[in-house]
């Protein structure tokens, strides 16, 4: 895994302490900050160094070509979902009003998780739902594998994090399981949770 120059450990924890985070700071588990560095990285999806509207578009573009089956109102829906994450997040983060998220910007989101809940919850049950074209309420690992490569994780994380889902002996996860697992992966201030597997050993 490579982070942008910048995104390091240090770098947030004094984001986070000149924004007066300095208790949630000493109380965020080495994971959970992991965490937050991917999800960045990963949102940044055309790799600029920070969150644009266009990496939401093109993060839009990628999953739902990934769920070729879905059918036109899932997909116009999750589309949908990616719009208002991005229109949310720079809402709320985009500090000094430049229409892009630093990193230092993003860290942020970790002192009022509670402000992106609706817009992650509209994300995760968006996502949740391309996973499960055939609508009997199951994730199959293939479309699992493949939306989460569209995002941008590593298959060997994935397959981690669906083994830690508990699937079936058929395979399959049901939708709940993984739109909550969504809403804990992108919530910073969660810890010890099945998504930590999808930082792998390398972050
Ligand atoms: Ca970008
Ligand atoms: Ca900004």
């Amino acid at each position: 895994m490579v982070w942008h120059s910048g995104v390091q450990s240090e770098s947030l924890i004094s984001a986070l302490t000149e924004s007066g985070g300095q208790r949630k700071v000493i109380g965020m588990q080495k994971t959970a900050i992991n965490r937050v560095k991917l999800v960045f990285t990963l949102l940044d999806a055309d790799g600029t160094g920070y969150l644009e509207a266009e990496d939401f578009d093109l993060m839009a573009t990628r999953v739902v070509a990934a769920s070729p089956d879905s059918g036109e109102a899932a997909k116009a829906a999750m589309i949908s979902a990616f719009r208002r994450y991005w229109t949310t997040l720079a809402a709320e983060l985009d500090t000094n009003r430049d229409n892009r998220i630093s990193f230092e910007e993003y860290s942020a989101c970790v002192l009022s998780p509670e402000r992106f809940d609706e817009a992650l919850t509209d994300f995760a049950e968006a996502l949740g739902a391309l996973g499960d074209p055939d609508g009997d309420g199951l994730i199959k690992r293939h479309d699992f594998m493949a939306l989460m490569m569209a995002i941008g994780f590593q298959p060997a994380n994935i397959d981690a994090l669906f083994d830690a889902f508990g699937p079936s002996d058929d395979d399959q996860i049901a939708v709940p399981v993984w739109v909550a697992g969504i809403k804990d992966y992108y919530s910073p201030e969660k810890t010890g949770i099945p998504g930590d597997h999808l930082i792998g050993t390398t972050a």
